[in-house]
């Protein structure tokens, strides 16, 4: 697929390295065609150009808001050249074809930085330039666009190793490239208008995002609030049918999330599984031979928290699971599906949102993550680690029992859900505590310990749960003093990413006390 650049249009009003880019595309015996302020440069330059009005037969017009908006120049890009009506009509027209478009737009957002007044603004909105990248990029196939200086360079090596051509491998690339400085330019028209309303909701839709439904307030009643869907489409609270109870709030979103992302951990082929969510973090995860065992066990770990709790589980909702739900009052469920039985005794709660997302997400998918800062926004790769592709190795003298390893791997599943710094205590699948969010590690510990306590106060229990547990931390244990607050509270083993400075110190601490331990080599930080 290799393409021979014969005619090239440049319409730039950054005009940086522009005559060196021309200069180099003449010598390959290209024809160059651009408007007004850019064929000036060029010919001032000594190169030989042909201006567009020249090729429309129409001048440029309207203080220039009318110069490569004509079928000559939108033909040449957009005809397909080895389809016979396109090249009939090419010939029919006098439409010659482009194939190299170079072009970048009026500069608005600079415009908008320097404070420009309102008309300004507005002036340096660009029509033709977006609608020509746009025309080139869909039309990749056969023509090249280049949306900024950085890539000149990249064009003129292809050009020179390939006798004047373009690969289509560039050319594609290019593309993605040009659609994403259309969206962004749009972006920032949209968000300039959005300030010039006043308007404290700027339009998400700008950044590629689907308004699902405005929301009645944010995180709190004076914040205002809408739900967008991202073109990334997983199953889950995005996408689930709401089969009852009342609109979901910011709050009910985030933490339905936090729960669904959460139960996807847990193959259904392999076992049921049910997690419980109070402002975003676990309070109770479980795993059982159905969801009824599941779920008691998920709140065994901590009633008290899962009060007005979020909770999804990881196979069709049934009946008896329904049942034991209702007993006490929740916001939300989400499942994959859920029997007739299981929907009508939800039922009889009836604000009590049910959530039906078809299928689960799968935490091996690859996708991104954003969250906003003071100006900016910060994008990463989303956390797709999953415990059973990591290279566990045993750090101490004492090797996990199969039950610990196995209780081991559930903890760290259920860590990577929880905010840092994580600490979770795990017994026969199930959380028994679960310390999260707090800035020290060894606080974390202890507030696990204490939470399982107070469980098994409440159930009478003569220990608390975390003796004879295993515990899991998202990030290595910088001393050994988190690991022994740990080991104070009953743990037997523990799994870590380890890579700490002081890793042999905390492999001692726990050989003297006759721990297992095991590193993972991967953190879970999650803030
Ligand atoms: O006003 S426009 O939207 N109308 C057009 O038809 C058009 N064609 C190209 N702006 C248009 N352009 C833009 O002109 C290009 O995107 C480029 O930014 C600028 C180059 O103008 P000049 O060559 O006169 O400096």
């Amino acid at each position: 697929h290799p393409r021979r650049v014969t005619r090239a249009l440049l319409s730039v009003s950054d005009k940086t390295g522009l005559i060196e880019f021309a200069q180099a595309l003449a010598g390959h015996g290209v024809e160059l065609v651009s408007t007004g302020g850019t064929a000036k440069a060029i010919a001032a330059a000594g190169l030989k150009v042909r201006d567009v009005s020249e090729l429309t037969g129409f001048p440029e017009m309207m203080d220039g808001r009318v110069k490569t908006l004509h079928p000559k120049v939108h033909g040449g890009l957009l005809a397909i050249r080895d389809n016979k009506e396109h090249a009939d009509a090419m010939k029919a027209h006098g439409i010659a074809p482009i194939d190299l478009l170079v072009v970048n737009l009026y500069p608005f957002e600079a415009t908008v930085d320097k404070g420009a007044a309102y008309e300004d603004c507005i002036e340096n909105i660009d029509i033709g330039g977006p609608a020509m990248i746009r025309a080139a990029a869909k039309n990749h196939d056969d023509v090249a666009v280049v949306v900024e200086a950085q890539d000149y360079q990249a064009v003129l090596d292809e050009l020179a190793a390939n006798k004047g051509a373009t690969t289509l491998a560039l050319r594609r690339r290019l593309a993605a490239k040009a659609y994403a400085r259309t969206a962004a330019y749009d972006a920032a028209i949209s968000n300039w208008f959005a300030t010039q309303l006043k308007d404290n909701a700027p339009d998400f839709r700008a950044f590629g995002g689907r308004l699902i439904q405005s929301l009645r307030y944010g995180e709190n009643p004076h914040q205002t609030a809408a739900f967008y869907a991202t073109p990334d489409k997983r199953p889950g609270v995005s996408t689930a049918r709401q089969l009852q109870g009342k609109e979901l709030s910011y709050n009910n979103i985030n933490d339905t999330d936090a729960a669904y992302e959460c139960v996807g951990e847990f193959d259904p082929k392999r076992t049921a599984a049910c997690v419980i969510v109070k402002h975003a973090n676990p309070c109770g995860v479980a795993e059982g031979p159905d969801l009824v065992t599941a779920y008691r066990r998920a709140l065994a770990c901590d009633s008290t928290s899962a009060y007005g709790g979020i909770i999804a589980v990881n196979r069709t909702l049934d009946a008896e699971a329904a049942r034991a739900i209702i007993g006490i009052f929740t916001e939300v469920i989400i499942a994959p599906d859920a029997t007739e039985e299981a929907i009508s005794i939800i039922g009889s709660r009836r604000n009590l949102r049910l959530l039906l997302a078809g299928g689960l997400p799968d935490p091996r998918r690859v996708g991104l993550t954003a969250k906003t800062v003071a100006g900016g926004l910060l994008v990463q790769s989303r956390d797709n680690a999953v415990v059973e592709d990591m290279d566990i190795k045993v750090a101490t003298k004492r090797a996990p029992t199969d039950a610990e390893l196995r209780d081991l791997k559930f903890a760290f599943r259920v860590a990577k859900h929880v905010k840092s710094n994580t600490i979770i205590y795990a017994k026969d699948l199930a959380t028994v505590g679960i310390g999260a969010g707090q800035m020290s590690r060894v606080d974390s510990a202890r507030i696990a310990a204490r939470k399982a306590q107070d469980a098994a106060a409440e159930m009478k229990l003569a220990e608390p749960l975390t003796k004879g547990s295993v515990v899991a931390s998202d990030a290595f244990f910088p001393f050994a003093d988190g690991m022994l607050a740990c080991i104070e509270a009953g743990a037997t083993a523990v799994i870590q990413p380890g890579g700490s400075m002081r890793d042999e110190e905390v492999i001692k601490a726990a050989d003297d006390h006759g721990i297992a331990m095991v590193f993972t080599g991967v953190r879970h930080f999650r803030h």
